[in-house]
C-alpha cells in the first residue's frame, strides 16, 4: 500500500490529522493497534477549548457537538467547605469552553472518516516504522496474520504515551523531561445529574476531588487517590462517601448517586519529548507530551499540535515549501511547554503532597486566597485555562 502520511493511533490526533489532511486533499491511512470500540470505550477528557471547538468546526464536524455541548464560561474553586466561581468568561474578554467528551469528538471523527471512505487499519498488530531518515519512510504490521507494508512520504506518531513512534526516534537524539506526582485520580462515571452547572475543582485536607460532566444526565467525578489503591477497592459507595466529604455541605447534600457505569485510575504524570520531529517522523499528542489532567489541557495540546501539522505538510505539498514542518516542532513546543506549566502549576495547588506537611497546606491556602481576591491573578488561570492563542 502506498499513502502520503501513515498515521500512527486513532486516538484524538490521529484522527484529527487524518481530517485535516483530507479536507486539503493529503491521502492519509490510519493505522491504530485497538478495535474502533475499545478505542471509544476509553473515558478520558471532557473539556474543550475554543480552538479545539474551531477546529472541529473548521472540519465540517461541529453539528452535533454545538447541538449537544454545554458551554461553560466558568470554573468553581472549592475550599475550606465553601465554594467560589472564576468567571473565565468576564475575565477572557468572552472566552468559553465547550463540555463534550472525547469519546464523542473520536466518535465524530470516526463517523466523518469512514463517510470520507478514508482508510483506517484497525486491530493492527506489530506496528513497526522504518526509514523515516530517508526520502522514503515506510510502516508495517500484521493484520490477522498477515504481513502489510506501507510505503510513505511521512509518519504521524499520534500513538499516545506507550506507543511504538518515540520509542523508534534515534535515543540519542531524545531528550525527555519528566515529573511523577505522588497521587492517582479515580474516575467514576455515572448516569445521574451533574452536582452543579458548572466543574467544581476542589482542594480539601483529604485530597483533592472534581466534578466533571458530559451531559445533564451523565456525571464524571474524580477524587485524589493513592497510587497503590486499586479500583476493586473502591466501592460505589465509597466513592460517593469520599467525594461528599471533599465537597462543601451545599453541594454534597444534594448530589445525586447511581451506580457507577465506569471507574478508573488514571496516574499523574508530566513529560515532554524534544524535539517533536526526526526526518520524516512527526511525534503529536501524547506521544510527545503528558499532562496531569488537572488543567484539561491533554487533548487540546493534541489538537493543537496537529494543527500545526497539517499546516506544515499542506505548505510542503502545495507550495513546495518545508518551512512549516520544519518550525513544527518549535512551535508546538512553545505552546505544550506553557500548558505543562499550567498543569503543573494547578496539579500542585489543588492535590495534597503526602510530603507538604502543614507548611505546604498553608501556602495552597493562601495562594487560593490570592486567587479568588486579586483580579490578576484569576485572569492568569482564566486564559490559561480558556487556552492559549496558537501561533499564527
Ligand atoms: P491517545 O488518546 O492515547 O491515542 C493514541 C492511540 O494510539 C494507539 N496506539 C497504537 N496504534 C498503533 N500501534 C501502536 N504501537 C500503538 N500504541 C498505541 C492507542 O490505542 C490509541 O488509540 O493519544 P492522543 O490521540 O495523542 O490524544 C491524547 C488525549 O487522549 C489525552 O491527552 C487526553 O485524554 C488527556 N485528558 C484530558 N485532556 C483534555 O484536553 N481535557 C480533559 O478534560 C482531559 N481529561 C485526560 C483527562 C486524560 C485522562 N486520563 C485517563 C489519562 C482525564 C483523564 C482521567
Ligand atoms: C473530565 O470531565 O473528565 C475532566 C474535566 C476537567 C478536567 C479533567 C477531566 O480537568
Amino acid at each position: 500500500m502506498r499513502t502520503q502520511v501513515a498515521i500512527i493511533g486513532a486516538g484524538p490526533s490521529g484522527l484529527l490529522l487524518g481530517q485535516l489532511l483530507h479536507q486539503v486533499g493529503i491521502d492519509a491511512v490510519v493505522i491504530e493497534q485497538r478495535s474502533g470500540d475499545y478505542v471509544l470505550g476509553r473515558i478520558r477528557a471532557g473539556v474543550l477549548e475554543q480552538g479545539t471547538i474551531d477546529l472541529m468546526d473548521q472540519l465540517g464536524l461541529g453539528e452535533r457537538m454545538h447541538a449537544e455541548g454545554l458551554v461553560h464560561g466558568g470554573i468553581n474553586l472549592g475550599f475550606r467547605n465553601t465554594r467560589q466561581r472564576i468567571d473565565m468568561q468576564a475575565l477572557t474578554g468572552g472566552k468559553q469552553v465547550m463540555v463534550y467528551g472525547q469519546t464523542e469528538v473520536t466518535r465524530d471523527l470516526m463517523d466523518a472518516r469512514a463517510a470520507c471512505g478514508a482508510k483506517t487499519v484497525y486491530q493492527a498488530q506489530n506496528v513497526r516504522l522504518h526509514d523515516f531518515d530517508g526520502a522514503r519512510p515506510r510502516v508495517t504490521y500484521t493484520k490477522d496474520g498477515v504481513n502489510h507494508e506501507v510505503e510513505c512520504d511521512f509518519i504521524a506518531g499520534c500513538d499516545g504515551y506507550h506507543g511504538v513512534s518515540r520509542a523508534s526516534a534515534p535515543q540519542a537524539a531524545l531528550r525527555t523531561y519528566e515529573k511523577v506526582y505522588p497521587f492517582g485520580w479515580l474516575g467514576v462515571l455515572s448516569d445521574t445529574p451533574p452536582a452543579a452547572h458548572e466543574l467544581i475543582y476542589s482542594n480539601h485536607e483529604r485530597g483533592f476531588a472534581l466534578c466533571s460532566m458530559r451531559s445533564e444526565t451523565r456525571s464524571r467525578y474524580y477524587v485524589q487517590c493513592s497510587l497503590d489503591d486499586k479500583v476493586e477497592q473502591w466501592s460505589d459507595q465509597a466513592f460517593w462517601d469520599e467525594l461528599r466529604r471533599r465537597l462543601d455541605p451545599a453541594v454534597a447534600e444534594a448530589m445525586v448517586t447511581g451506580p457507577s457505569i465506569e471507574k478508573s485510575i488514571a496516574p499523574l504524570r508530566s513529560f515532554v519529548a524534544e524535539p517533536m520531529r526526526f526526518g520524516r517522523l512527526f511525534l503529536a499528542g501524547d506521544a510527545a507530551h503528558i499532562v496531569p489532567p488537572t488543567g484539561a489541557k491533554g487533548l487540546n495540546l493534541a489538537a493543537s499540535d496537529v494543527r500545526y501539522l497539517a499546516r506544515g505538510l499542506t505548505e510542503f505539498y502545495a507550495d513546495k515549501s518545508e518551512a512549516g514542518i520544519d518550525a513544527y516542532s518549535d512551535r508546538c513546543l512553545r505552546r505544550v511547554w506553557k500548558a505543562v506549566r499550567f498543569s503543573w502549576w494547578f496539579t500542585s495547588l489543588m492535590h495534597k503532597f503526602p510530603d507538604g506537611g502543614e507548611f505546604g497546606q498553608k501556602i495552597q491556602e493562601a495562594e487560593i486566597g490570592y486567587l479568588l481576591g486579586s483580579t490578576a491573578a484569576s485572569t492568569a488561570l482564566a486564559e490559561n485555562y480558556v487556552g492559549l492563542p496558537y501561533e499564527v
